[in-house]
């Protein structure tokens, strides 16, 4: 069994897009917290040695440090054979839904959360509503990928729903409704017995 050492944040939804992935998996890892809010020279030793950009999530599988939450979504797919990496249908269908996550939805709602934190004025409040225009066109491909369901794999989540997850699960910080799709798959996420609270993913101290 490989030792897993995974750095993050609760409040990095690309951090929790891994913890979910290792507890769908049932692949048990040490949580570390890494307060992302603090100067990145502060961050421990072990955990800057090991993250060229002093980002998270980083994961450590054996001393082998992993960075990127897809990069690191398609190595559990690919080495553990689940969550998509069953197959070669799987995990052609996990990239490309991790593909989509990157470009579209997940490069619209952190945005979207980080503008509530500063004031909407002038040219940033212009770029809020070109976001949420772009979110209005995420809501109709996410229906469109989802398809039949439950899960964006099929029966069971894979990859593809944990990165979706990233940022999905947190619309109201960003401002915006889900549609009623979107308010399904939610449930049935929130549903699943590995799903935790950001904070239970990455407990303190
Ligand atoms: N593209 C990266 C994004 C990682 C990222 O932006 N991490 C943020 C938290 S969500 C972080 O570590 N911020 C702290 C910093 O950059 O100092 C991924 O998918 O892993």
């Amino acid at each position: 069994m490989s030792e897993l050492v995974l750095y993050g944040h609760p409040e990095s939804g690309h951090a929790c897009k891994v913890a979910l992935a290792l507890g769908l998996a049932g692949l048990a890892h040490r949580p570390v917290r890494i307060d992302i809010w603090a100067e990145p020279q502060t961050r421990p030793a072990a955990f800057l040695a090991a993250s060229p950009l002093a980002e998270v999530p980083l994961l450590v599988i054996d001393g082998t440090p992993h960075m990127q939450s897809g990069a690191i979504l398609i190595e559990i797919a690919v080495r553990h054979r689940r969550l998509g990496g069953e197959s070669a249908a799987g995990i052609r269908r996990g990239r490309e839904l991790l593909m989509w996550e990157a470009n579209r939805i997940g490069m619209c709602l952190p945005q979207l959360i980080e503008a509530r934190r500063v004031p909407e004025e002038g040219p940033l409040q212009r770029a809020v509503d070109w976001l949420r225009l772009r979110y209005e066109t995420d809501c109709g491909r996410f229906a469109l990928l989802l398809g039949d369901g439950p899960f964006f794999h099929g029966e069971m989540p894979g990859i593809g729903d944990c990165a979706i997850w990233g940022y999905v699960q947190w619309l109201e910080q960003a401002g915006v409704e889900p549609t009623p799709v979107m308010a399904d798959w939610i449930a049935r996420m929130r549903g699943l017995p590995a799903m935790k609270a950001p904070e239970a993913f990455f407990p303190e101290g």
